[in-house]
């Protein structure tokens, strides 16, 4: 038997499985607004204890990518009801991922523009997506200018109003996305915060705007429905540190002072292997660091898991397993995964822009 399926809480929220929807960009949402099709999407997979949107970008200047949603705009706020309040209807519960890309942009994406903000002006060798006569097309990211530390505050700032405009719109709490090269992870890492200031050099300093992030939007809100999503070593756009245990382990310290609702990590190299061979990382010591320190946040997993994987991580002491491309192609994941299949597999040319194909037309079992 398996605690997968059984109701447990996270903060104050309270949850009918362990089973999570992981973050998933989709980029259908045309000017950064959602649309009644997302609602359906979302609504199609409220069996998850847990479902978490997509990376939803916390102003202007936090947009990397065509069609991702926003939550700054009072429009935006009106498209996101829409979304939770069908997810509610279906019983499930709904969290929105705070997302400021930092370097992984586009001036065509950003204000005027401008260069896309970074905490060093060191490019991401990396790609972003933009619309082409219609057509979503892979282009490099725009060289981006570092950050002055005078622009911070308004950018914490932004965290804030963003995790109040959720709470607006009907969501039962937030997660920072602190994960994946954008830019709280950005400042994290030594291979691209070169700063000199308060905010780069030492581990307290890389970390200094992740917790001045995370004191805004829980005094904002509460801890009690704030999550924060962590990837101690994916080579995701292109950001690595150059000794991510010590790193991972004063940050999870000092997440610890504050009474979050989940801490969320991804194993390995996202949407890759959990195993990267010259980056060893023990995600068992972390944990272990967390509740010594104090942490009581459910401790969630993510990264290649299936029924086996999810419950060995269960008995290993995590509390939640968020799935992700299996979300995409099985909508009722949680039924699928109790009868042990079938599994729908999920369409690649289908994960980024479009429409309804690949995105709400994957049966459930039921129909
Ligand atoms: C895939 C494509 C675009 C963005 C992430 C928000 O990796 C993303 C993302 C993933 O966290």
């Amino acid at each position: 038997m398996t605690r997968l399926f059984e109701p447990t809480t996270a903060g104050q929220l309270s949850l009918a499985n362990r089973v999570v929807m992981a973050p998933l960009t989709r980029n259908r949402a045309p000017n950064a607004v959602p649309t009644p099709l997302m609602a359906t999407y979302y609504q199609q997979r409220a069996s998850a204890g847990l479902l978490i949107t997509e990376a939803t970008a916390i102003s202007h200047q936090g947009q990397g990518y065509a069609d991702v949603p926003g939550l700054y705009a009072p429009e935006q706020v009106e498209g996101w009801k829409r979304v939770t309040a069908a997810v509610h209807t279906a019983g499930g519960k709904i969290v929105t991922q705070l997302w400021h890309v930092g370097r992984v942009s586009h001036t065509e994406l950003q204000p005027n523009g401008g260069a896309p903000v970074a905490p060093s002006a060191i490019a991401a060798r990396t790609k972003t997506v933009l619309i082409k006569d219609g057509v979503p097309t892979f282009v490099e990211t725009s060289a981006p200018r570092a950050l002055d530390a005078a622009e911070l505050p308004g950018i914490v700032e932004d965290y804030r109003k963003a995790a109040l405009a959720a709470i607006e719109a009907g969501f039962d709490g937030v997660e920072i996305h602190a994960a994946n090269g954008y830019l709280i992870d950005e400042f994290l890492k030594t291979g691209s915060n070169h700063r000199t200031d308060a905010y780069g050099g030492g581990i307290e300093n890389r970390a200094r705007l992740l917790l001045e992030v995370v004191q805004a939007v829980t005094d904002a809100i509460g801890a009690a429905r704030t999550g924060i999503r962590l990837s101690p070593v994916t080579p995701a756009n292109d950001v690595v540190d150059a000794d991510p245990q010590p790193l991972f382990t004063c940050v999870v310290r000092e997440l610890a002072r504050f009474d979050l609702a989940y801490v969320h990590f991804i194993e390995g190299a996202t949407g890759g292997p959990r195993e990267i061979p010259d980056r060893p990382f023990d995600y068992a010591a972390l944990r272990a660091t967390y509740r010594a320190a104090g942490g009581r946040a459910a401790w969630m997993v993510n990264n290649g898991y299936d029924l086996a994987l999810a419950q060995k991580a269960l008995d290993d002491g995590a509390d939640l397993v968020a799935f992700g491309k299996s979300y995409i192609a099985n909508p009722d994941l949680v039924a699928r995964l109790q009868q042990g299949g079938p599994f729908n597999q999920p369409d690649k040319a289908t994960f980024y822009g479009g429409g309804e194909k690949g995105y709400t037309d994957y049966p459930a079992l039921t129909a």
